[in-house]
């Protein structure tokens, strides 16, 4: 066998195109963060460019969101003319408007993964392999593009048998070159954003064991979990998370693409074959107090003292969550704080109220969190403790809730515009 250059892989994810944090538009953001990305595919001389779901935020994206993607695609293509560019569906996308673009393009450098290509009355494996050419054009690895796989897309498989059939073949396919797997799922180990991520259940089962993934796979790329990170595996497994905050959970990670280097060799020991590049934050998501929360008088003071770039566009201004402890009812509190910002150059993300003496970062109860908060497991729960003297859902009761609701917002995807 010839022996080809490697290619450059840059993997990225969870874009969240036309994502509202309170009603605030992230385009500003995700302008920035693409035309940075555009930059980065020259400066690490990438082959191929993977996007492993969540695309969009929502189902039926805004045109200003699908229109960001299509001009980012055209100009990845014009730029970089042998680039390989292969995108996945999330479970927060649609499977044909993330194939839409496909019908124009036409199978090249552009590949779209919406969901599970069926043949047969089973995922059809064969479909799912991309081969991967280094700077030389010829194959060097192979890719097994896998999407989102909502529990109706699997038929009789498991998850588990779906991922070794596909890694069979794929392995099969190489000879010899390496395998890469990827896959939109929540592998167990990671970090978790609880209100940007929604959660995703497959055969009765939230999160899967990294032992899903075949262990001669050179590199598993996957999206989902928003935290950049890797898992604990017999192989390289690793989430390259979003390109910046979609919520307040997700202040603190350090977002970054991954590029991998997809080497024919098998890596010694502890060498990593993977390196991450930061991606500049392009808004400051501030919080008052910067962590825990403090009291009215206190959390207006600090708003008050907060120095702050008042030359910035409004689109790029800091997003601000105020967090309050509270010991008793504060008519007033709302009034106060917007009173505080009235004038700042800031936008108000969400104003968390803590009772006093509640765990920390505790939401004070579910009748003070602001209804869009409000997760349906916990109300759920909440409900059932309520009817059922202060009893939470049994396990399997709460798995099966959660199940439900997964196919109920596939079935609204569906209604909103998939039809
Ligand atoms: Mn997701």
């Amino acid at each position: 066998m010839p022996t080809s250059a490697p290619p450059t892989l840059v993997h990225t994810s969870d874009w969240h195109l036309g994502h509202e944090l309170a009603d605030h538009p992230r385009e500003a953001e995700h302008r920035l963060f693409l035309a940075w990305l555009l930059d980065q595919l020259d400066e690490q001389s990438a082959d191929v460019l993977l996007v492993t779901g969540d695309v969009y935020d929502v189902a039926n994206p805004p045109v200003s969101a699908m229109r960001q993607l299509y001009g980012f695609l055209h100009e990845a293509c014009r730029r970089r003319p042998a680039l390989q560019v292969v995108i996945l569906g999330g479970n927060h996308d649609s499977a044909g408007k993330i194939e839409l673009p496909g019908h124009l393009l036409g199978e090249g450098q552009v590949r779209l993964v919406g969901s599970l290509p069926r043949r047969d009355g089973q995922a059809d494996a064969e479909t799912l392999l991309v081969p991967l050419a280094g700077a030389d054009g010829e194959t060097a690895a192979w890719l097994a593009a896998v999407p989102f796989c909502r529990p109706g897309d699997l038929g009789a498989e498991t998850l588990q048998q779906l991922y070794t059939r596909v890694a069979d073949t794929a392995f099969a396919r190489a000879e010899g070159l390496p395998v890469i797997l990827s896959g939109h799922l929540h592998v167990s180990g990671g970090a978790v954003s609880e209100l940007s991520e929604r959660r995703i259940v497959v055969g009765g089962q939230e999160a899967e064991a990294a032992s899903l993934f075949d262990p001669r796979a050179a590199y598993v790329a996957l999206g989902h979990l928003h935290r950049p990170q890797q898992i604990a595996a017999e192989c390289l497994v690793r989430y390259a998370g979003s390109p910046f905050p979609l919520s307040a959970t997700e202040r603190p990670y350090r977002h970054s693409i991954t590029v991998l280097e997809v080497s024919p060799e098998k890596r010694s020991e502890g060498e990593a074959q993977v390196r991450e590049v930061l991606i500049p934050r392009p808004v400051p998501f501030l919080a008052v107090p910067e962590t825990g929360a403090k009291p009215l008088d206190e959390v207006v003071g600090l708003i008050e003292a907060l120095e702050l770039d008042d030359s910035l566009a409004p689109e790029l201004t800091p997003f601000l969550e105020v967090n309050v402890l509270v010991t008793g009812p504060e008519p007033h509190l709302q009034a106060r704080i917007h009173a505080a910002l009235a004038d700042k150059p800031l936008r108000l993300t969400r104003i968390v109220r803590q009772v006093a003496g509640s765990a920390e970062g505790a939401p004070a109860s579910l009748s003070a969190t602001d209804l869009a908060d409000l997760m349906p497991e916990a109300v759920f729960a909440s409900l059932h403790a309520q009817r059922f003297g202060g009893e939470p859902p049994a396990e399997d009761l709460a798995r099966a809730f959660a199940e439900l609701l997964v196919e109920a917002q596939h079935m609204d995807n569906i209604a909103e515009g998939e039809a």
